[in-house]
């Protein structure tokens, strides 16, 4: 589905709106400064990066609470213009890398992939399911959200009209998650009721990661045919492998697991998008940043081909 000398578009999100922790914003800066650029250049791919991506601040005083949200127009707005970009890149044949940044930024990111690929499957690591709609977020942070405003799921029937822009462009059974352990008891109806699959670290101990992705890749790409997203949240990994994020959650993938996740995915030559998300430099020491950056930074090479022989 890339065209052309395979080209990697980084789209940096210096953007935490979606949760109330500050430095979330600092995630992408660090992990460019981290060498990530030069890294994929090495690993043979043209890499388009001409500075983060912009965009206006809203003062909180201006952007009050629609319901339970916070920060409503703030995400939704950047969220609009991430999905622009990351459309136009999926457009071109550019594999679009997303750093965030909070992972409500998903919103933008596979709104736009579904542009250039409609027939796209979605591939959800994270220790949460960020499933939350209008009426079951109990935290009104919208990076809890973000896969049930791009189901069209009915509990956000009266989301604010600022998300008007959003499309309900995933189906259910086109998205399966790795990784969950922190999941709200909203969210676990909405995922019993909508019958979507999901493989948390239960199933990750009692199958190993290998069997876990081949089994997801079962259920959405059952034929091996279908573009692939894959959206990252860092904090799937275990605190002791990535522990400078927002919501740590022990029990998480290893290292390796983490890997093999982004190592299996890009062998299947379908990949067409990738976020990379919540990495946050201030939480934490200086060890355990400098960690979770490289970590981040690996991830991303793994999922962009790199192989251990
Ligand atoms: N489910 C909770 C907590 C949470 C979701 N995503 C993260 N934390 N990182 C919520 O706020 O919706
Ligand atoms: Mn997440
Ligand atoms: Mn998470």
């Amino acid at each position: 589905f890339l065209k052309g000398p395979k080209t990697a578009s980084i789209v940096g999100c210096p953007f935490s709106g979606g949760q109330p922790k500050v430095g979330v914003d600092q995630g992408p800066i660090h992990l460019v400064e981290a060498g990530l650029i030069d890294q994929l250049k090495e690993l043979g791919w043209n890499v388009k990066f001409d500075g983060h991506h912009q965009f206006e601040e809203i003062n909180t005083a201006n952007d009050p609470p629609i319901g339970k949200l916070k920060n409503p127009r703030y995400v939704s707005r950047v969220c609009q213009s991430v999905a622009q970009a990351v459309g136009e890149h999926a457009k071109n044949g550019e594999l679009p890398v997303t750093l965030g940044g909070d992972h409500s930024l998903a919103m933008g990111t596979i709104s736009g992939t579904f542009e250039a690929h409609p027939d796209a499957c979605v591939i959800w690591v994270d220790a949460h399911a960020d499933i939350n709609t209008a009426e079951t977020t109990e935290s009104g942070n919208i990076h809890g959200m973000p896969v049930s405003f791009l189901l069209g799921l009915p509990g956000n029937d009266h989301k604010p009209n600022e998300f008007g822009w959003v499309k309900p462009v995933l189906r259910t059974d086109r998205l399966v998650y790795i990784g969950l352990r922190d999941i709200d008891s909203g969210e676990k109806k909405i995922l019993k009721d909508n019958n979507i699959r999901a493989f948390s670290m239960h199933e990750v101990d009692k199958y190993g990661i290998g069997k876990v992705v081949e089994m997801a890749l079962d259920h959405v790409n059952p034929n091996r045919d279908r573009p692939i997203h894959l959206s990252f949240d860092v904090d799937a990994l275990d605190p002791s492998v990535a522990p400078s994020t927002g919501t740590p959650v022990r029990g998480g993938l290893t290292f390796r697991e983490g890997h093999y996740i982004c190592e299996a995915l890009w062998e299947t030559g379908l990949l067409v998008a990738l976020d990379l998300m919540e990495v946050n430099p201030s939480l934490a020491d200086d060890v355990s940043v400098q960690q979770t950056v490289a970590v981040g930074c690996s991830l991303v090479r793994s999922a962009l081909g790199e192989t251990l022989l």
